[in-house]
């Protein structure tokens, strides 16, 4: 075979993917269940490069070069399972099966392992990005073999975004379910930012008192200063668009009910088994899922609030400038638990994870792509054995200086009756990280007293329980 690359699975995703190779001057072997979209897309775009249609899974294994890179880009799940075992057995020691679908990453550690025996390397890889990301460069988080990535990495890059300094938002991330796992991460950070923007708006309009036009002026200040991102960009289109229909702020005909399609959550259940505190993505999913349960939101009109006004026009506009500290404070606590979560998968699955490089993935082609990343790119080249994104010298002098204004934010949203999740609970962590003692000493007591579940000591070691229905008197176990 001649193709360089294949790329099989032909819906949006696929499609864009093929063309963006083709584009870059590599010839794309093209495959799809129904040959249909096969024959659409040569038909559409065949003229945007070289690229050589099959309709079977022999014939797009044979158009091939080896060893055989194909790229799989079919609904996540059963038909991914269904591919893989259409093509495996057509395929040799060394040939390459990349999975750029939304795979949850234990189904790639499967996946890679059941492949491995047969010598053909798995690479499950995170795409974001979406369609458009697609076709003009995605963000990239390959998994799989270093060999693997030795053969497919040049190609990936290539077609890959490129970040403010030209590099690409591709690296090899980690063996088997890395990539996924990192992908899978990047999206329940996603939620969190959205949340925190959320929060920031809604305080903007209920206590600062602002119409969505201003609010709207206000995040295009934002972006451009430390807050510079492609969510507080698009934060700022949505929110002066005018609804063509009714000539009412677009965010007040939308239905105040927000949808997920399951990788936040995702994110969260696998934190609660890695025992990882992401509270700010936790958070963000329950707030999504607060705000789908109509029935419960029904109850609302019989629960009393503060029954506040809103800030006057002086207080407000200190206000403004408080909330930008709140969002900021509460975005590096937000990344700095979704890369704690990075990190501890890595501990506990084998993986050697460059951090700064996972945020440097970030820096283009996604949607959490912002110009903070490069801090945190920093923060890891400076030590790369950083136990926490706040020991970081730089983040942790920004907290400080923005503590003030959020702990003033965050008491203002509560005195009001506005709801902040995120930014309450991103400062919860940070309070929790800096308490000398913690209540969790009273915890442990009380489990040790209905349960005998023993504790530990301040001043000696060993594991200690107290005989408390009997005198009261401690054991060493
Ligand atoms: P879809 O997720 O809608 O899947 C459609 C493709 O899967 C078609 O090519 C279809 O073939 C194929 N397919 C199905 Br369905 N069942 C199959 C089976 N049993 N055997 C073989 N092929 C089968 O496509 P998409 O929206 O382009 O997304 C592709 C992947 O990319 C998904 O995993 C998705 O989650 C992910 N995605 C990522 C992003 C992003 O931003 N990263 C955005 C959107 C999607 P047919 O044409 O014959 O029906």
């Amino acid at each position: 075979g001649t193709a360089q690359i294949g790329v099989s699975g032909l819906a949006v995703m696929g499609r864009n993917l093929a063309r963006n190779f083709a584009r870059h001057g590599y010839t794309v072997a093209l495959h799809n269940r129904s040959a249909e979209r096969t024959h659409e897309l040569v038909d559409q775009f065949g003229d945007e490069g070289t690229f050589v249609p099959a309709e079977s899974a022999e014939q797009f294994v044979a158009a091939l070069e080896r060893p055989r890179r194909l790229v799989v880009m079919v609904k996540a799940g059963g038909p991914t399972d269904a591919v893989i075992d259409q093509f495996a057995p057509l395929l040799e020691s060394g040939d390459m099966i990349i999975d750029g679908g939304n795979a949850h990453f234990a189904d790639t550690r499967r996946r890679e392992a059941a492949l491995r025996e047969k010598g053909i390397h798995f690479v499950g890889t995170g795409i974001s990005g979406g369609e458009e990301g697609a076709l003009n460069g995605p963000s990239i988080m390959p998994g799989g073999s270093p060999e693997s990535y030795q053969a497919l990495g040049p190609l990936l890059e290539d077609i890959s975004a490129k970040a403010a300094d030209g590099s690409p938002c591709c690296a090899h991330v980690g063996a088997d379910g890395a990539g996924h796992f990192v992908k899978m991460v990047h999206n329940g950070i996603e939620y969190a930012d959205m949340q925190l923007i959320a929060e920031a708006y809604d305080l903007l309009r209920h206590a600062a008192g602002l119409e969505p036009a201003a609010i709207a002026d206000t995040f295009r200040r934002w972006n451009t200063g430390r807050l510079d991102s492609y969510l507080v960009e698009i934060t700022a289109e949505v929110l002066a668009h005018t609804d063509a229909a009714t000539g009412r702020p677009f965010v007040d005909v939308v239905a105040d009910e927000a949808e997920q399609k399951g990788t936040g959550r995702w994110t969260v259940q696998i934190a609660l088994e890695l025992g990882v505190p992401v509270s700010g993505i936790a958070e963000a999913v329950f707030a999504r899922s607060v705000s789908g349960h109509t029935d419960l939101r029904a109850v609302g009109g019989r629960l009393s609030g503060p029954g506040r006004a809103a800030l006057g026009a002086d207080e407000a506009a200190a206000f403004v400038d408080k909330i930008e500290h709140a969002l900021y404070a509460s975005k590096v606590v937000s990344y700095t638990q979704g890369f704690h979560q990075v990190q501890a998968a890595g501990a506990e699955y084998g993986w050697t994870l460059d951090l700064g490089a996972v945020a440097g993935i970030w820096r283009g082609g996604c949607i959490i792509r912002a110009a903070f990343l490069d801090r945190i790119t920093a923060a890891y080249a400076k030590d790369p054995q950083l136990p926490s994104l706040l020991a970081d010298d730089g983040f942790a002098a920004e907290i400080a200086e923005a503590q003030d204004a959020w702990r003033d934010v965050v008491a203002t949203a509560v005195r009001l009756g506005v709801p902040v999740p995120g930014f309450s609970t991103a400062l919860a962590y940070y309070d929790a990280l800096r308490a000398e003692r913690l209540p969790a000493a009273l915890t442990q007591g009380q489990r040790d007293f209905f349960g005998a579940h023993t504790y530990r000591r301040v001043d000696r070691d060993g594991v200690f329980h107290t005989l408390w229905s009997e005198d009261r008197t401690e054991e060493q176990q």
